[in-house]
Order: C-alpha cells, then sequence, then structure tokens
C-alpha cells in the first residue's frame, strides 16, 4: 500500500525496486506495451521522477503530462487495443511492410553472409518482429535476438511465444534501462548488430530529443552495423487526425488513464470526468498533439506532491506529441545524427516507412 508523503523525497521510500506495490503488498514490474515509448528513467527511481514530473508539468504553463507514463497495466492494455481501432492504421501498415518486404529486408540485414545480431528497442510482445524473424531463419540465416523491454511482463510473454514458434532461436531478453544495456552490446564481437526501434516510437520524441537518442546509438554501433526505425508519414489530414480521436473513444480512454494513475500512486483526486480529450494535427508541423482539457475551473490536489493544482475552464493539458515525418525530414534526421539511408521500405499505400540506416564512418 502506497503511503504519501508530504514532500518528494518520502515517496521514494515506498519504491520497492522500482516496482509498483499493489493495495493487497505484492508488486509488480511495469507493464508496457508493443511499440511503447522508451525515454523511460531507469525502475529504481521511476515513482519519484513520475512524481517530479507530474509536478513539474502541472507547474508550468501551459500545463503538461508525460506520454512516457501511459504505459502502466491499464495504459498498456488500453495501447492494445488501440493498435486494433480501425483508424490507428500504424501497426497495420508495419505489419504490411514485413510481410511483403521479408525478403528484401532480409537481403539489406544479411550483407551478404546472413549472419547478424537483431537488437530491439522497446519490443513489446514482438509480434511484427516475429515475421521477419520466421523469413530469416528459414533462409537459413545466422541470428540471434535481443528484446530490450523496461517491463519484464512484456519481455516473459514475448520469450515463451518465440521459445515455441522458434525453439532454435538463440534468445537473450534483457530487461531495463537500454542505454546500459547498449554500453554492454559495444563490446564487439565482430557479428554485425542491427538495431530495430520499431512502431513511430520516436514519433513521441522532439526533434533535438530524436537526434540526441540517435546519436547516442550511433555512438555504441560499430560501422558495420545497422539501424532500423519504423517512421509514420505525413498523409491526408484526416487520416491522422481521426488515428487520435477514435470513434469508440478508446484514444480519450488512454490518456484520460494517467490521470487515474496519477490518483492511484500520487494520491491525486482528478475527476475524470471533469476532463475531455482533444486530439489535433497540424499539417504545416506534422505533429498530431493530445489533450485533456478542463471543462470547468476546478482545483485538483495531489497528496504525494503536497500541492493543489487549479484548472482553468477549458484551460488544456498537453498530452503527446505523435510527430509525422516527410522523406526529407528522415533524411535530416539521419545526417544530422550520423548515419545514411541504406534503404527505405514503404507499405502498399506510402502511409509509413522503415528506414534502415548505416553509420557513417
Ligand atoms: C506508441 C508512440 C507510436 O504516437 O501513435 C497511440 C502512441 N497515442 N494513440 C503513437 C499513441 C495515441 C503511439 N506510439
Amino acid at each position: 500500500m502506497a503511503i504519501y508523503g508530504n514532500k518528494i523525497s518520502p515517496v521514494r521510500t515506498t519504491c520497492v525496486s522500482g516496482w509498483h506495490e499493489h493495495k493487497d503488498g505484492t508488486t509488480s514490474p511495469m507493464n508496457n506495451a508493443t511499440g511503447r515509448p522508451l525515454m523511460q528513467a531507469v525502475p529504481t527511481t521511476e515513482l519519484t521522477q513520475f512524481a517530479e514530473d507530474v509536478l513539474a508539468g502541472l507547474s508550468t504553463t501551459p500545463k503538461s503530462l508525460s506520454s512516457k507514463y501511459f504505459y502502466d497495466d491499464e495504459g498498456s492494455r488500453l495501447f492494445q487495443e488501440i493498435m486494433k481501432l480501425p483508424e490507428y492504421y500504424l501497426t497495420g501498415c508495419e505489419f504490411d511492410i514485413f510481410s511483403t518486404q521479408t525478403e528484401a529486408i532480409y537481403r539489406a540485414f544479411a550483407n551478404g553472409d546472413g549472419k547478424f545480431d537483431l537488437i530491439e528497442l522497446g519490443a513489446g510482445d514482438g509480434t511484427k518482429t516475429a515475421v521477419l524473424v520466421d523469413h530469416f531463419l528459414k533462409a537459413g540465416a545466422d541470428i540471434s535476438y535481443s528484446p530490450i523491454d523496461i517491463s519484464q511482463e512484456a519481455l516473459d510473454a514475448l520469450t515463451e511465444k518465440f521459445n515455441a514458434e522458434f525453439p532454435t532461436l538463440k534468445m537473450s531478453a534483457r530487461n531495463g534501462d537500454y542505454f546500459q544495456i547498449l554500453d554492454s552490446l559495444r563490446i564487439g564481437d565482430g557479428r554485425r548488430k542491427v538495431l530495430l526501434f520499431l512502431g513511430s516510437n520516436i514519433g513521441n520524441f522532439s526533434r533535438e530529443q530524436s537526434v540526441a537518442f540517435f546519436r547516442s546509438l550511433r555512438e555504441v554501433m560499430s560501422d558495420d552495423d545497422l539501424l532500423f526505425i519504423g517512421f509514420d508519414l505525413q498523409k491526408d489530414p484526416h487520416v491522422i487526425a481521426n488515428a487520435y480521436d477514435d470513434a469508440a473513444d478508446v484514444t480519450a480512454k488512454f490518456n484520460l488513464n494517467l490521470l487515474t494513475r496519477i490518483n492511484r500512486e500520487l494520491g491525486g483526486n482528478f475527476n475524470l470526468g471533469k476532463f475531455t480529450h482533444y486530439a489535433n494535427y497540424r499539417p504545416v508541423e506534422g505533429s498530431a498533439r493530445s489533450f485533456l482539457v478542463s471543462r470547468e475551473k476546478q482545483t485538483v490536489r495531489i497528496d504525494a506532491l503536497d500541492r493543489e493544482f487549479e484548472f482553468d475552464q477549458w484551460e488544456a493539458v498537453f498530452m503527446e506529441i505523435s510527430q509525422k515525418y516527410s522523406l526529407r525530414m528522415i533524411e535530416e534526421l539521419a545526417s544530422e545524427s550520423g548515419f545514411q539511408i541504406k534503404q527505405n521500405f514503404f507499405d502498399s499505400r506510402n502511409y509509413y516507412c522503415d528506414s534502415l540506416w548505416r553509420a557513417i564512418r
């Protein structure tokens, strides 16, 4: 049972190795979903970092909350539901690319000898990657697969699935902060590494964050290694707007769930009925944004922060950015981060691009 201190520091003492305590005193790992964003704190500071970020976000104008906290158990479940929505085209596009261009992807990864190690950042349940792995193994490739995720629960499910489906595959699932893990992978064994960062997770990062992230990947990569990234492309603005404002209101629930998480983990008293989900897409910048808007003037208390927050009527809290890319933007990101595009793969509608990058020496 969480005990809410008056300040931020007491929260730290309630954090048991970063696992969230349930009301019955048991603990469970942070859950997440396939294709979740990855810029997470390391587990041991998760709760404190969460409290600090909520405090910072609600203390500034305009107010904001970070989308990286969407993925608790319920948030992960809701994201799985989002991926099945008719409006949410992204998952289907990447699946289309992986299922129809498997051989071309294999040739690009294999670089002649068919020997490489796949490392997936934020693997989630690995459903899409299984399509590739299946093909690579049937083609006689000498590969290993290392899914990395902050959620042990997701990794356990993935490992079970892959062990059953691919009994001969060399696998080493790793839980935790992937920058540390990447560092340990730096020790060159001479085998080519192919890093996977799929699902347009990069869309949650600002341009500056994206470049910083890719540069830090570049630093642990050898010259022969590759980076494969999923980018959602700019397209008919109506299609994009609908993807973040679905008819069944699952995306609204997904956003509002963060208020529930604050209520539960930080002793907040948000009344979800007093907020409404609003999403928009700006075609000039290529950015979809989502907000929770206060329906009335209200005060919300958060015990763990020992603070109350005022919301004006119709005041908006910025929740998430989902960037959509042009090919020029992808090229610029690559060159600014020390990479060169080796090959781009598109779905049949040109909605989405899986871009394969090679490090510039
Ligand atoms: C997991 C970051 C790719 O931005 O499209 C889905 C999350 N948010 N619907 C996205 C999300 C609202 C998703 N990513």
